[in-house]
């Protein structure tokens, strides 16, 4: 069975542009591959997180997975920095990797845009390593992702083959998952820009653990245009566009199937249609979150998968360092 492995970092709370994007694809494969999904809590160090903060949201993001319907029957569950060797592998893969393509990574491009070399941490410079030690870590054969990670796993890709070369065949070489639909969810607000967990606060953005009503309100308040005909047009009205996808993607119907109910609809009809379809899926979700928070479940479940992971990356890590020529 092939592997497929992907992750979530806990910087903000996650949010329905992560559940479209990525959450939704781990479980609709789960069944079909074996399944790797993880916390990418060392991905959060990048920027400064308050540690209590960090730790609530590493275990909500655990609660939020089963919630959504991982099932640990098909899908190993695990937090990065409880396997230490994602570390050991993302040096090896830092000291295999060039100033050159780290500088054109488009998220560290974004990410440090008008900030001094003094105000940019290292680690989001050399994050695209780690993030390629994660995925070749385990042999994964897929990575679903939204589209704004495709480069990242394009980048593993390169370094997979790269020392494939150099040293031999040690590491598969992955492809990245997009999904075709809800790829990337806009801002509410700002429909040019990816709904993102760094701006929770924002009223553009929906979080999956957030109250319904408000989460209602900022559906209703989406910015769109004055044309009042509902059609999917993502270059001139981003804003609708983006507004179908939302609820194709949580319905499970295509998005002609939507223009076509929607079609006699004005804005105000079809945003009420949308509010009502987000709450039904953020109530759902929120009452199994609350039962799984309670049950104390993800506990059990994260240390059966521990002993597992410790077990893959150990051994590819032992490869490596005998390629390589480290240790004795
Ligand atoms: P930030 O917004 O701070 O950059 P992020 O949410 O992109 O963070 P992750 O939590 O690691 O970072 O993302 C997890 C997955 O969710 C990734 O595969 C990412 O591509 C996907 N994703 C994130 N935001 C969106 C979005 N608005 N639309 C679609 N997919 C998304
Ligand atoms: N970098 C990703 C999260 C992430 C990931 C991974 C995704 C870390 N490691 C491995 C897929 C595979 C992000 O910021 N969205």
């Amino acid at each position: 069975m092939k592997r497929l492995l992907s992750g979530i970092k806990p910087t903000g709370e996650v949010t329905l542009g992560n559940y479209i994007g990525a959450l939704r694809q781990f479980v609709e494969m789960q069944k079909d591959y074996e399944s790797f999904v993880f916390v990418a809590d060392l991905h959060a160090l990048t920027v400064y997180n308050d540690p209590n903060e960090l730790r609530r949201r590493i275990r909500d993001i655990v609660a939020i997975y089963l919630a959504c319907g991982l099932d640990p029957k098909y899908t190993t569950l695990f937090i990065q920095s409880e396997n230490l060797y994602h570390t050991n592998l993302s040096w090896v893969l830092e000291c295999n990797s060039y100033m050159g393509e780290l500088s054109r990574m488009t998220q560290f491009k974004d990410k440090s845009k008008g900030k001094g070399n003094e105000a940019i941490s290292c680690g989001l410079f050399t994050y695209p390593a780690l993030m390629a030690a994660d995925i070749l870590l385990y042999d994964a054969d897929v990575v679903p992702v939204g589209v704004d990670q495709k480069q990242h796993v394009e980048l593993a890709r390169n370094l997979a083959e790269r020392f494939n070369n150099k040293y031999g065949t040690t590491f598969k070489v992955p492809e990245p998952i997009i999904s075709k639909a809800g790829a990337k969810i806009y801002d509410l607000q700002n429909p040019q820009k990816k709904m993102s967990k760094t701006d929770n606060s924002s009223k553009g953005c929906i979080m999956l653990l957030e109250d319904i009503e408000s989460a209602k309100k900022k559906i209703m308040s989406a910015v769109t245009d004055s044309e009042n005909r509902i059609y999917y047009d993502k270059e001139n009205k981003p804003g609708i566009s983006n507004l179908l996808v939302i609820y194709s993607s949580l319905k499970g119907i295509a998005l002609e199937e939507v223009e076509q109910v929607f079609k006699d609809s004005n804005y105000g009809e079809f945003k009420k249609s949308v509010a009502e379809e987000v709450a039904q899926f953020l109530s759902s979700l929120q009452n199994k979150y609350k039962a799984i928070i309670e049950s104390g479940e993800a506990d059990k479940i994260l240390d059966e998968s521990n002993e597992k992971v410790r077990q893959i990356a150990e051994a590819k890590v032992k490869d490596v360092f005998s390629k390589i020529g480290v240790g004795r």
